[in-house]
């Protein structure tokens, strides 16, 4: 009898096509639905399928991680319009921050055991300061507060449009990826890295000095980016999807 688990795996092969794991964001205001609903972007999932792979969708379930887990090759944590909780972090909350407890856990918890069981994690945006605070580091919780910068980190012009450049390290698992020092990227977020979490290095950075992408030195992959490569803007930005990928199947081969 084939259970549920050989059934994947066998149709892993099959299609030769990792399965990524997406979080969700969830949202209560009333727009969409009058009850609470869960979103995500659909250039998520369709960069996923254009670098290779099978993407499906996780709700913020604490209880299901094991079974996700059970069942992905790969986990792409997403951004989203809120900053995680600084109590997190050992720090009193501004209060214009906006916090949404629920995703957080679940993300906080999905990510820190993936990182345990070795399958590989790419954060994208708040995705990236999730892996940070879960590897105990600490994020700035307001950029504008803490660096006189001319650039906008909190880009006005619209979200398919680059507004500056990063500088990607070498010798980083970034770098060997994409394979230039330079890309031309969107920026949506107003908080940053701030002290790395454990086995941490920085592989990008802004021309104001911003950590725009860390990653972990340990041999699993987990790499965060602070724009978003999903909107395919540098044409770089596949590179950095198809890392996951490659990672997610170096894990089915194994
Ligand atoms: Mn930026």
């Amino acid at each position: 009898m084939f259970n549920i688990l050989t059934l994947s795996l066998i149709f892993k092969r099959l299609m030769n096509k990792p399965v990524i794991g997406i979080t969700l964001d969830e949202e209560e205001e009333q727009t969409y639905s009058k009850y609470p609903w869960y979103a995500a972007r659909k250039n998520y999932s369709e960069s996923i399928e254009i670098a290779g792979g099978i993407s499906i969708f996780l709700p913020n379930n604490v209880k299901a991680i094991n079974q996700y887990l059970n069942f992905i090759d790969g986990l792409l944590v997403t951004g989203g319009d809120f900053d995680i909780d600084p109590q997190m972090y050992g720090q009193e909350r501004k209060p214009t921050l906006r916090i949404k407890n629920g995703r957080t856990n679940f993300e906080f918890k999905i990510t820190k055991k993936a990182i345990q069981k070795k399958i590989p994690v790419l954060g994208i945006c708040g995705g990236q300061q999730l892996i940070n605070v879960v590897l105990g580091g600490t994020l700035l919780q307001h950029i504008p507060d803490v660096i006189d910068s001319d650039i906008k980190h909190e880009q006005p012009n619209p979200r398919n449009e680059p507004s500056h450049f990063v500088h990607i390290k070498k010798n980083t698992i970034l770098f060997n990826f994409v394979k230039c020092s330079k890309m031309f990227v969107n920026s949506a977020h107003h908080q940053a890295v701030d002290k790395l979490g454990k086995n941490l290095i920085v592989s990008a950075v802004s021309e104001d000095g911003v950590i725009e992408a860390i990653e972990s030195t340990r041999s699993n992959y987990c790499l965060g980016v602070q724009w978003h490569p999903e909107f395919l803007i540098d044409n770089k930005d596949i590179n950095v999807i198809k890392s996951l990928i490659t990672s997610a199947k170096k894990k089915i081969d194994k």
